[in-house]
């Protein structure tokens, strides 16, 4: 029997923040969808939800883009027609402290490396093969302004993310032969969980981030992300950096008082 499979779009850390809006816009466009993230709970409510709403088929991958074994083993178990993937887009990612050098927490920074970094790596060999037989594709690397300019104490994440820009320039260069597009995306700030995340739950340290100035919200990056994969066939948009209109730089932030 024949099956209509419609483009696929398969998102890593789908069960917050960005990663979820982008599930959100990729459902209401008719995309199949590949969720990947470690919460359980989340990516199932969030999964069901979708499906429910916009009647598409969603795939569920419980994985912790650290552990390349699992994670392989994972998107392996996905059946062959799942695998024709359309757009990756390459979300998991945080920061962890906010320290100088001196004083970093060194578990935080390979938390950090292994994610942003290895993470993402691990991913996109698995997927670009994938896409090889294709002769198509779309990569989209969640950047950051912290991957275009270093800022106090910003240290092993600005790091992490200069490494997800020079990765999004070598993937341009070697995927050309394939014809797979890689664009990367840079927000500034975005309310999302990542400042939660960041200070390890301190809720009000999170918050103070945010106070007094209009950040970006998910919603508006997921709006970008759409823009670039609606582009023509032979339209790649390489690099995207996104500020709210408030901030200037990454430390630069026009605060009301
Ligand atoms: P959130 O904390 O809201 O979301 C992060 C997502 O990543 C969650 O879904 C989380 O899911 C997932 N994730 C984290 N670690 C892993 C892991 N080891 N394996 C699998 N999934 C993982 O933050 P944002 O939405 O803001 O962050 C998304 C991306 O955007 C990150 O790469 C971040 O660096 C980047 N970014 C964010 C900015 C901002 O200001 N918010 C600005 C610039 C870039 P789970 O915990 O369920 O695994
Ligand atoms: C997240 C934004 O400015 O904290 O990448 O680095 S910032």
């Amino acid at each position: 029997k024949f099956i209509y499979m419609s483009k696929i779009a398969l998102i890593t850390g789908a069960t917050s923040g960005i990663g979820e809006a982008c599930a959100h816009t990729f459902a209401q466009q008719g995309y199949q969808l590949i969720l990947l993230a470690r919460r359980e709970d989340r990516l199932t409510k969030i999964a069901h939800h979708l499906a429910d709403k916009y009647e598409i088929e969603i795939k569920q991958v419980l994985a912790d883009v650290r552990d390349k074994k699992s994670l392989s083993a994972a998107l392996e178990t996905l059946p062959a027609d799942w695998k024709k993937v359309d757009v990756l887009v390459n979300n998991a990612g945080l920061s962890q402290g906010l320290d100088p050098i001196d004083q970093g927490n060194t578990d935080d920074w390979d938390t950090m490396i292994d994610t942003n970094v290895k993470g993402l790596l691990y991913i996109t060999k698995i997927v670009s093969n994938w896409m090889i037989p294709n002769q198509s594709g779309h990569i989209i690397n969640i950047g950051s302004i912290a991957g275009k300019e270093v800022y106090p104490n910003g240290n092993v994440y600005c790091a992490t993310k200069h490494a997800v820009d020079a990765l999004s320039k070598a993937m341009r260069i070697d995927l050309l032969p394939y014809g797979i597009k890689v664009t990367e995306i840079n927000p500034g700030m975005v309310e999302t969980e990542f400042s939660v995340v960041r200070f390890k739950g301190d809720e009000d340290r999170a918050k103070k981030v945010y106070e007094n100035l209009e950040p970006l919200i998910a919603d508006d990056i997921a709006d970008a992300i759409w823009y670039v994969v609606s582009r023509p066939k032979h339209v790649n948009i390489n690099d995207m950096l996104i500020m709210p209109t408030v901030q200037a730089t990454a430390t630069i932030i026009n605060r009301k008082n």
